[in-house]
Order: structure tokens, then sequence, then C-alpha cells
């Protein structure tokens, strides 16, 4: 996978380039990334790559011609590459569009400033239009480094065990299992005894319960999007059992004591 991230502020993206798995992803050639400065795209004396808003209102537009020599400079270096759009117009970015994009050889991303891009370059010169949530930021980089971060460790090799990413949460479009390591106590509190037990398949079962519970607590909304499989479905029908074995017995012992249901 190779990254070309077209931005105003090329230095932002050092630190990003030099820590951890992208990093390393790097170092073992898993990855290739470079951001380019827009501004090395416009050739007037002070390479101006905002102007002000046609039809008035506050706030400056980034110039069409300077991104698009940038785009189209970039996906010359890299043949094949999809272009993508950092906006909050774009498609919300999760877990699937990781994977997608993860499938592919090459990503421009363009990070916009300002109030954003002028619309003619969305028209042609872009594939993916990608927002990172409904909220407005002052500019596309960070977004950018989300996507790469979020891309890159699904490629194989980038996290080193190679099934790593395959147990993440959204993975099995759930969230994933409660962690625990040393110390066994923690100001009080221990780690689940199963855990310690070394018996592999109690574990496995522990840890879909785990996520399966936390998922239902925290994000049911999930549960309601994915393929449940048989023991998901049994383990959600005996809690079900459960719950309604202690709600009749709360209206029961209720209508004895001819409370309010
Ligand atoms: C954004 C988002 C985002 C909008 C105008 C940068 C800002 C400025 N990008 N997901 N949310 N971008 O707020 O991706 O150009």
């Amino acid at each position: 996978m190779h990254y070309i991230v077209l931005t105003i502020f090329p230095q932002m993206f050092n630190p990003f380039w030099t820590h951890g798995i992208i990093r390393r992803a790097i170092e073992n050639k898993i990855i290739s990334a470079s951001a380019a400065d827009i501004r090395e795209y416009a050739h007037d004396r002070h390479q101006v790559t905002d102007d002000r808003p046609y039809g008035g209102g506050s706030g400056m537009v980034m110039k069409p011609e300077p991104l698009a020599a940038a785009i189209r400079a970039a996906s010359q270096e890299i043949p094949g590459a999809k272009t993508v759009l950092l906006t909050p117009q774009g498609k919300v970015f999760n877990q699937n569009l990781a994977r997608e994009l993860a499938t592919l050889n090459g990503l421009i991303l363009v990070c916009g400033r300002y109030e954003g891009v002028d619309e003619r370059i969305c028209h042609d010169l872009i594939d993916y239009e990608i927002s990172i949530g409904d909220y407005v930021l002052t500019g596309g980089e960070v977004a950018g480094m989300i996507i790469i971060d979020a891309v890159t460790r699904l490629i194989p090799g980038a996290l080193g065990g190679e099934d790593a990413a395959e147990k993440d949460s959204f993975s099995n479009g759930m969230l994933e299992h409660a962690h625990y390591t040393r110390p066994r106590i923690f100001e009080g509190k221990k780690v689940p005894e199963v855990l310690l037990s070394g018996h592999h398949l109690e574990i496995e079962s522990w840890r879909l319960k785990s996520a399966l519970m936390r998922t239902l607590l925290k994000r049911p909304d999930l549960l309601l999007q994915k393929d449940l499989d048989r023991q998901e479905v049994k383990t959600l029908n005996r809690w079900r059992y459960d719950i309604e074995e202690i709600l009749n017995s709360h209206y029961k012992k209720a209508g004895e004591n001819g409370e309010k249901k």
C-alpha cells in the first residue's frame, strides 16, 4: 500500500510517520507514505492555495488549480491509486470501509482546510468522499491520519501477529471482550478466574459472552446489524430466558404484595 497525503501542512505528518505500527510498516516496506505540499502546485509568486468564496460569506475556499495539479501528480506517482477527500460530506468511516480501502494498491488523501475545497475538484478527481464523524475539524489532516492508521493495521504483516486484526472490535461486528493483564489483583479487583485456568475452550466461551454482553449493553445497534451465529443466538436466548425468569418472579411478588406492576 502506497499513501500520498496532499496538505498545506505536510510537516504535521512527520511524527505520525515515525512512531509505532506506522513507522514499522514503513521500515518493513509494507507501506510507503509521504505528504506533499499543495503549495508546491500553486505557481503564483505567493503560492496562494485559497481564495474568497463566490457568492460572498465568511472564510476561504481551497482553489481548484493547485489541488487538481497535486492530485494529478500524485496519480502519476501511484498508478491505480484511489483519491480520498476528507470531508464532513463524506460517507462516515467504519471498519468495513477500512477493510475495503486496505485491498487497494494506493491512496491519495486530500486534506482540506478553511471552509473546504472548490466543488469542481469533487466532480472527476475524487473517488471516495469520507468523513470520520459528524463534527467539523479545522483541517482534514487528522482525519487522514485516522484513515491511514485504521487501513494500515489491516495490511498483512503490519501488526506482526498474522491474525491480530481478525480479533478486532467490529471484525465480527461486535465490540471486543474485556482484556486483563498482570497483576492478578489490582486495587482489590481480581482477574476473572477462567482467564487463569489455561482452559482454552472455557476462555473462548467466556470471551464470547464478554464481547456479546458488552456489545448488548454499549452498542445494541451493532447486534441488530450483525448476522448472529448459532452460539451467539443460544447465549442471547439463555439471557432472555434468565431475564424473563427474573421479571416474572418480580411481577409475581409485586402481585402478591398488591404493588403496581
Ligand atoms: C472532516 C470530517 C472535517 C471541514 C472543513 C476541514 C473540515 C475543513 N474531514 N471528516 N469531519 N473537515 O471536518 O473528515 O476543510
